[in-house]
């Protein structure tokens, strides 16, 4: 196990890393740039590093200050939370070339599930269902025309180098499709420096569910069951749930077995998430995320297994603590992303904490950074606390997610607070299997 780990980001996701490496007994590095000097995360490390000006470029994306501050303070591995450098591979091969240990998967995973085309080919190969469509990069307008005919309008045009809903386009004919196609590549090319693009069947009003799981050294390959992401906004997710809702077991077991199965197949090592659109009792693969999650306290609350000490564990080389036989999930949990942003115009909001009182009491967990009288920067993102509800049942997660949302406070700033009320108490919602269009289509009706 290693003494020292740095911890390579900032908010509520450093504090929840540093809780982690504290349990397991090993001492933490933060790093902060200027703005955050007076943040959580700095105060309850071991040891802190200022690697740089507020700009993420400057800080938490700037390797070399990273790999400098490791040397300095003899860190023996890197958390890269989620964000950031969680997901950069040539980060990843940096810090192995330093002796370092970058905890997540191998870099070569990570570089071939950053590349959706090869991602998919490979989740196809072994034998994971994936959206019917081309097979690898579209090569001209006669390609793109030929393969949309084969599967039928609508299609989505999807850059390879994408993901996270950015660089897509539906087409809805050839006439469209030979319009879109060239400027869907060069936005490609614009925004990630690579033009390849790739063809989907598109999925009218599919649930985002994923699928999570746990991979060691030592052959365990382990999946911590489903979550179902599919009340968000412009691909920002703001409720999760775990377990998914009204979908058939056996579908969920069989599907579960082909992702361990796949995942033997790479020899991946560490956490992973294999992301599917679900419509009409049908899993189609979309794409695989190689970090921690946002959304992961809701998979550790109904396994009780703590995502993060195991992902530090599996990277320093151990087991995991358990076997698939002994993961079982009990009761339902809930979790509302707590923002500073505007109600209206959903614009991040910036400002100072006043007064604070977090919710507590049976079943109530939340992962946050904030303090009164902290001041909230404008540089990074806008999440200000997670709210973690866990009951028996999915009900009674509902119900103790309304009655903490109704204890917190959070003076000084505006948040999405309310907006999470009318969700949680929205027909719709309580009737659960809502699809990914549900809050835009609703947002004013709520
Ligand atoms: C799709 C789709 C419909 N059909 N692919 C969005 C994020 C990226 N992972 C892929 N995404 C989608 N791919 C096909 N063939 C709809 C989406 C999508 C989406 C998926 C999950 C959660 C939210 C979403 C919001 C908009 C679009």
């Amino acid at each position: 196990m290693f003494d020292k780990v740095l911890i390579a980001n900032r908010g509520e996701i450093a504090v929840r890393i540093n809780r982690a490496c504290q349990e397991l007994g090993i001492s933490t590095v933060a790093i902060h740039s200027e703005a955050d000097v007076d943040s959580m995360h700095v105060r309850i490390a071991d040891e802190s590093v200022c690697i740089g000006p507020n700009p993420v470029n400057k800080s938490y994306l700037n390797t070399h200050s990273i790999i400098a501050a490791c040397e300095i303070t003899g860190a023996q591995a890197v958390h890269p939370g989620y964000g950031f450098l969680s997901e950069n591979s040539s980060f990843a091969k940096m810090l192995q070339d330093h002796k370092l240990t970058f905890i997540g998967p191998k870099h070569s995973h990570i570089e071939a599930m950053g590349d959706k085309i090869q991602a998919k080919k490979m989740m196809k190969e072994f034998g994971v269902p994936t959206v019917p469509g081309s097979d690898k990069a579209i090569e001209d307008k006669k390609d793109a025309i030929n393969i949309s005919k084969e599967i039928g309008f609508p299609v989505l045009i999807k850059a390879s180098a994408g993901g996270g809903g950015r660089g897509m386009k539906v087409v809805n004919d050839e006439k469209e499709l030979s319009e879109s196609l060239p400027i869907v590549k060069q936005e490609a090319l614009s925004f990630f420096g690579n033009d390849a693009v790739y063809i989907e069947k598109f999925i009218d009003s599919p649930r985002h569910i994923e699928v999570q799981v746990i991979c060691d050294t030592h052959g365990n390959f382990i999946h911590l069951h489903e979550r179902d992401c599919s009340v968000q906004r412009r691909n920002q997710k703001v409720v999760e749930e775990a377990l998914a809702p009204g979908i058939d077991e056996e579908k969920k077991e069989k599907l579960f077995s082909i992702c361990v199965k796949a995942m033997q197949n790479m020899g991946y090592l560490g956490l992973g998430t294999l992301e599917f659109l679900y419509e009409n009792g049908e899993f189609y693969f979309m794409e695989m995320n190689t970090r921690l999650q946002v959304e992961h306290p809701i998979t550790e609350m109904l396994t009780r297994i703590d995502l993060v000490r195991e992902q530090i564990c599996v990277a320093s080389g151990e087991k995991i603590f358990t076997t698939q036989e002994n993961v079982r999930p009990l009761g339902h949990s809930i979790e509302c992303r707590i923002n500073a942003e505007n109600s209206e115009d959903f614009k991040p909001s910036a400002g100072t904490i006043g007064l604070f009182h977090p919710p507590a009491g049976n079943g109530i967990r939340l992962d946050t950074f904030i303090y009164s009288g902290y001041k909230v920067p404008h540089y990074y993102d806008n999440l200000l606390a997670k709210l973690i509800a866990t009951g028996r049942t999915r009900n009674h997660a509902i119900k103790r997610a309304l009655r903490s949302l109704n204890e917190i406070v959070i003076d000084g700033i505006e948040t999405n607070i309310e907006l999470h009320k009318k969700i949680l108490s929205s027909n719709d919602f309580k009737n659960g299997s809502v699809s990914i269009n549900w809050l835009e289509n609703n947002i004013t009706s709520l």
